[in-house]
């Protein structure tokens, strides 16, 4: 059987990464596969969102350097307390890096700096661009954080006229299978063509939005029944959708129901 076939809480239990089999833990417990873009750039606001929606969702996905801090130490406050609020409400962090360097360079990016976002961040992602050394060199220094820790690789973008997809995602595919203890799964926007026997890979979608459509800047959106009714992906990632809405908890909630019953649809259908 497809392991898009089968229940959250079943790859839970034979999910190949540590990352992977907590996330989808959280994911069958509070019945939830809605990740929340947080895009603002007041930390305070961020965390104050992040609070509200929390029961909903089942990560947050940020990007730490859109951020307006004041001084270092300001992104530390931030960090811990928004790493509070994922214990409080049972959530993973994912840092929306997109890494795509050598891994060397890689690897002090993700250690250092004024971010330190291996510190915090539960799951982050990286282009293949750069070959398998990329994966390795961020491997490495999770292996020194002493918690857990995955990677999504970039399969597939959500943006008009992007690169990946097909014979991309085929070959981001392969290079993930060098390392499955690190490697969550992708984001593309819908399952894995081709997942040998056995293989289990979470796939995150941005670019969703009730109502589908686009932006200025070349986004498209496709519905939460698209992406994982449709086409079997796992993770609804939304920004606007909710976090630009006057009532965010509601929205979220639409969201929520549309991506989990697209979800148990999928997997009644086995
Ligand atoms: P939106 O407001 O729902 O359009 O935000 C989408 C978020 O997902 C935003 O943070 C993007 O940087 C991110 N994103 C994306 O839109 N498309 C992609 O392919 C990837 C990330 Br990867």
């Amino acid at each position: 059987m497809s392991y898009t076939m089968r229940t959250y809480e079943a790859r839970a239990e034979t999910h190949p990464t540590e990352i992977g089999r907590r996330l989808l833990t959280i994911m069958a417990s509070k019945k939830t596969n809605l990740c929340i873009s947080a895009d603002l750039t007041d930390p305070s606001q961020i965390l104050a969102l992040v609070d509200k929606l929390g029961p909903q969702i089942c990560l947050v996905k940020t990007h730490i350097d859109i951020i307006t801090f004041t001084t270092p130490s300001s992104i530390t406050d931030f960090t811990t307390a928004l790493s509070a609020l994922a214990t409080k409400h049972n959530f993973l962090i994912f840092e929306d890096r997109k890494f795509a360097d050598i891994g060397s360079t890689v690897a002090h990016q993700y250690r250092g700096g004024v971010y330190r976002i291996a510190s915090w961040s539960h799951i982050t992602n990286a282009h293949t661009v750069p070959g398998p050394g990329i994966i390795a060199g961020l491997h490495s220094v999770a292996k020194e954080v002493g918690e857990p820790r995955g990677l999504l690789m970039l399969g597939e973008m959500s943006s008009e006229g992007n690169l990946g997809g097909g014979e991309y995602l085929q070959k981001t595919v392969e290079m993930a299978r060098g390392d499955r203890e690190f490697v969550v799964g992708f984001i593309a926007q819908g399952k894995v063509d081709g997942a040998k026997e056995g293989e289990d890979w979470i796939v995150m979608s941005p670019g969703v939005k009730l109502g589908g459509g686009g932006d200025a800047l070349g986004q498209r959106y496709n519905t939460p029944q698209s992406v994982v009714g449709d086409k079997g992906s796992d993770v609804v990632i939304v920004g606007r959708g909710v976090i630009m809405s006057e009532d965010p908890v509601t929205d979220a909630e639409k969201y929520r129901v549309a991506a989990w019953g697209a979800y148990e649809k999928r997997v009644a259908a086995a």
